[in-house]
């Protein structure tokens, strides 16, 4: 009995400092703001480093609807609830007055594509860069 209770204990045990490492991770996660305004992204060129965990921040202060649309980016990124994606996940979707918190890890150096699905053509544009 005793033993059988020792062993259940160390099995726990053995399991929480990966789920802790995970835990930190994003809690330690750097937070990194975009606001969205009609018809404009500040800052409109973003950097990331690959395979370092972010807090993406997007706030839509305008009075329009806007999306942080870039597919690539965020196909190849680690997001953690990709269920917050829209599109067959490809962008986010913030309502105005409303905010969205994307935890996710970047991905491969490079340079990604950013745009606002509704407004690209008024320039609402931008750039992603992962060093
Ligand atoms: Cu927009």
């Amino acid at each position: 009995m005793n033993v059988g209770i020792r062993l259940a204990a160390a099995a726990l045990c053995a399991g929480l400092p990966s789920a802790g490492h995970a835990a930190d991770r994003w809690a330690h996660a750097e937070t990194l703001t975009v606001v969205m305004v009609d018809n404009r992204f500040e800052p409109d060129h973003l950097t990331f480093h690959a395979g370092k965990a972010y807090a993406l921040l997007l706030e839509n202060r305008g009075k329009e609807m806007h999306e942080f649309t870039a597919p690539a980016f965020l196909k190849a990124a680690t997001v953690r609830d990709r269920a917050r994606l829209a599109n067959a996940g490809t962008d986010i979707v913030v309502q105005p007055g409303d905010r969205a918190r994307i935890l996710l890890i970047a991905p491969a150096k490079g340079q990604y594509e950013l745009t606002c699905a509704d407004h690209d053509w008024d320039g609402m544009v931008g750039t992603i860069t992962v060093d």
